[in-house]
């Protein structure tokens, strides 16, 4: 009920781009259908339609997006296509950090138009793998193995209106696209981006990696885009998955737009840029909701992350977002190497003060290609086994999760690198600001203020969730020092608390501790992977 699932952007704007190239006679014909794997109900389905689809054309090419936490599952669909008969293609996130991917003849590292365009051209002729459009591939021919290195083809700036393929995205009887209830601002939602990148260079973050440059797409296309996904495909909200939104240089323009279209919408942004003024002119063009990178409310946890915020600045930010009544989703970041219990303790603490609408808390994780993975690598914490640990590749192009080694809990499948806590630890205090979070009355009540059923419904199966596998869990554990206390004084707050038994429709008690699960969402994310 819960569960966030939208179509992959990046592959709606590669078929975008072919459609543009082959209209402008730069590549052959070609026909071209998208996949969702949440429309089908086991990956047999779902491999076996595609084979279908692609029946026997000449040249059967999959191309799919990539994520580290999935990888493993995304390569055990792919190797049930056969290496002979159909050309497999990879790019995204995964790809463009860790390009060595089994099952997969080509892999694309950055942004996939331009390569795109080079397979379709000259794929199998002697020009495959030449020239400025091949500079992303890697590829092993004729046991000669070429290692791609990233390439940005700024395509967001020029590609017509809408930008991306929607049109091919199956119709609703078959998947229902849906976001978390966190940002639920609507019955149909839709994705978009308008900027790629960010200015930014924060030490767990890979965006800059897959995206170069930050680069904006023109306020007249937004537009175009935007009128088309409201007033031609009809969806009553928004989601803008940029990096940063607010540092699309138009930004006025787009926000005037935004409120002549009427819908409510979401975002991400960085603290800095939030002032009360922006805030006003976001209040005003329909933003309710916005995710801020907080990350931390310890000044020196923020400039480990090279974050370049201060503590004062998410303060005055979330102020600012709560005066106009949009709802702050805050990042928290836990597992830096020097937290300790304390430490996450007192910045929960301070978070807890903050007038925020809902709280994101994750475990840090060395990201392929990352700072944090750089770090992760030197640091003394592996014993000098780093290259092992990461997925057995001196060169670092080979990054697999490896969860018997590390665990299921997130990171899934990765090391954490804190010096003090273990990732159970860590994860447990994860568990313990969820529930220090949501579990208060006025958190439950700004989550359920839009009176819409089938909104409560789904927060309610959440706090079901959380109570059963996050406080279930903490209070069969066997908890020392300051965290003991804390959990003595959740269980304290929690006793007969009217608004809980609303909460958890209620019927809901933790349940024994062989059933409970430590880390439903990246199970979840794996599974719908
Ligand atoms: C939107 C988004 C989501 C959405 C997903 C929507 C969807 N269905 O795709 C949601 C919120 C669900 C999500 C979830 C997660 N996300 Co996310 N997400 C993003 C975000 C912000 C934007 C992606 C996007 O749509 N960009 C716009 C499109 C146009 O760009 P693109 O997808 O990168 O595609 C371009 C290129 O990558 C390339 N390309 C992409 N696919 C392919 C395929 C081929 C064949 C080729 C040739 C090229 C190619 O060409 C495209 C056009 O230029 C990125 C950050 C970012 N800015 O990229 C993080 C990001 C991709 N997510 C990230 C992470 C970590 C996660 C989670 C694991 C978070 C968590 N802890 O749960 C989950 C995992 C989800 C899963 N699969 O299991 C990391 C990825 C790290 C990694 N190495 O995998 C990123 C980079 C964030 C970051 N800054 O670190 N995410
Ligand atoms: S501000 Fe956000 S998107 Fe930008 S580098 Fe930092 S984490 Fe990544």
């Amino acid at each position: 009920l819960f569960d966030t699932h939208f179509p992959g952007l990046g592959l709606l704007n590669l078929a975008h781009s072919l459609r543009c190239d082959l209209e402008r006679g730069a590549v052959p014909p070609f026909e071209v259908a998208f996949f969702d794997e949440e429309a089908f109900e086991t990956a047999d389905e779902l491999i076996e339609t595609m084979k279908s689809w692609l029946g026997t054309a000449r040249r059967r090419i999959v191309a799919a997006s990539t994520y580290t936490v999935s990888i493993q599952s995304l390569q055990a669909i792919l190797e049930r296509f056969e290496p002979h008969t159909y050309l497999i293609v990879v790019g995204g996130a995964h790809a463009s950090t860790a390009p060595d991917i089994d099952g997969a003849h080509l892999s694309v590292r950055g942004e996939g138009g331009a390569a795109m365009r080079h397979v379709l051209s000259h794929f199998l002729t002697s020009e495959f793998g030449t020239g400025e459009e091949a500079k992303a591939i890697s590829f092993a021919c004729d046991r000669r193995v070429v290692s791609g290195s990233p390439a940005f083809d700024r395509s967001i700036q020029k590609l017509p209106s809408p930008g991306f393929a929607y049109d091919l995205l199956p119709p609703e009887s078959e998947v229902r696209y849906a976001t978390g209830f966190l940002r639920w601002l609507g019955h149909r939602p839709q994705l978009y981006v308008c900027t790629q990148s960010c200015r930014a260079r924060c030490t767990f973050c890979s965006t800059y990696l897959i995206h170069g440059r930050a680069v904006a797409r023109p306020l007249h296309l937004v537009e175009q885009d935007l009128e088309y996904l409201v007033h031609v495909k009809g969806h009553d909200s928004l989601e803008f998955h940029d990096d940063d939104l607010m540092q699309h240089p138009e930004l006025d323009g787009i926000l005037k737009v935004l409120e002549r279209l009427r819908v409510p919408w979401f975002c991400y942004a960085r603290v800095d840029i939030i002032s009360p003024q922006l805030a006003a002119a976001l209040s005003a063009a329909g933003c309710r909701r916005v995710f801020l990178g907080i990350e931390s409310m310890n000044q020196d946890k923020l400039d480990y992350f090279n974050k370049c915020t201060t503590v004062e600045g998410n303060v005055r930010a979330v102020k600012a977002l709560a005066e106009e009544d949009i709802g702050t989703i805050a990042g928290f970041i836990v597992g830096a190497p020097d937290d300790d219990v304390d430490s996450v303790l007192s910045d929960l603490d301070t978070y807890l003060d903050l007038p925020l609408f809902a709280l994101g808390v994750s475990v840090l994780s060395p990201d392929a290609g990352t700072v944090e993975f750089l770090r992760a690598r030197k640091s003394n914490l592996f014993e000098g086994q780093a290259d092992d640990i990461f997925g057995g590749d001196q060169r670092m192009r080979r990054v697999a999760p490896d969860p018997e080694r590390w665990g299921s809990d997130a990171p899934y499948g990765l090391p954490t690198v804190c010096e003090n806590l273990s990732k159970t630890q860590l994860n447990i205090l994860r568990q313990l600001a969820l529930c220090e979070f949501y579990f208060r009355p006025n958190i439950w009540a700004g989550l359920t203020s839009s009176g819409d059923a089938s909104q409560v419904a789904a927060v309610r199966s959440w706090y079901q969730a959380l109570y059963r596998d996050g406080y279930g869990t903490l209070m069969q554990g066997d908890a020392e020092g300051a965290l003991k206390s804390r959990l003595r004084d959740l269980r304290g707050s929690l006793a007969g608390a009217e608004w809980l038994l609303d909460a958890l429709g209620h019927d809901d008690r933790p349940r024994s501790p062989g059933s409970v699960g430590r880390d439903a969402d990246v199970r979840q994310a794996r599974l719908r992977a």
